[in-house]
């Protein structure tokens, strides 16, 4: 069983910047657990600040795996494109969120992916992501 786990623009930062909106923890941190807590899941992880290498990636994994768990980061309240690729691909899209973004600003109301993806799970932190892992796994 597959999943790409796909993270857009600035989630490099994570756990240097902001931490009072991302938490302290790096993905790569994070990453580790998961792989630990998800032994029979074989993950793949691409991070990019680039658009299209986003967009790239989705169409790369997206008929083959399993299951992309993808946080576009604010390329959510831009990218009409990466939304266009979600629905071009086959393999579900979970999409996450680790902050609230319906309690910021209004531009982080509005997501492209949203109405793409099996399903967005927001403002748990990386809770999230095991979240999504859970629900592309369940009965696989
Ligand atoms: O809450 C999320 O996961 C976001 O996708 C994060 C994006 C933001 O533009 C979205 O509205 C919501 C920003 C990612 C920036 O990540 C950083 C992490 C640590 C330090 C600085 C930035």
């Amino acid at each position: 069983m597959k999943i790409a786990i796909i993270n857009g623009p600035n989630l490099n930062l994570l756990g240097q910047r902001e931490k009072g909106i991302y938490g302290n923890m790096s993905f790569e941190d994070y990453f580790a657990y998961l792989k630990e807590k998800y032994k029979h899941v074989q993950f793949h992880y691409y991070q990019s600040n680039v658009e299209g290498e986003l967009i790239n990636e989705i169409q790369r994994v997206g008929y083959e795996y399993t299951g992309i768990v993808l946080n576009p980061g604010g390329y959510t309240h831009t990218s009409v494109a990466i939304g266009d690729a979600i629905a071009a691909i086959t393999t579900p899209v979970v999409e996450v969120h680790i902050s609230n973004v319906h309690a910021r600003e209004e531009f982080r109301k509005i997501s492209h992916v949203s109405a793409k993806a099996a399903g967005s799970i927001i403002g748990l932190g990386l809770k999230g992501y095991d979240l999504a892992v859970e629900y592309l796994t369940d009965n696989k």
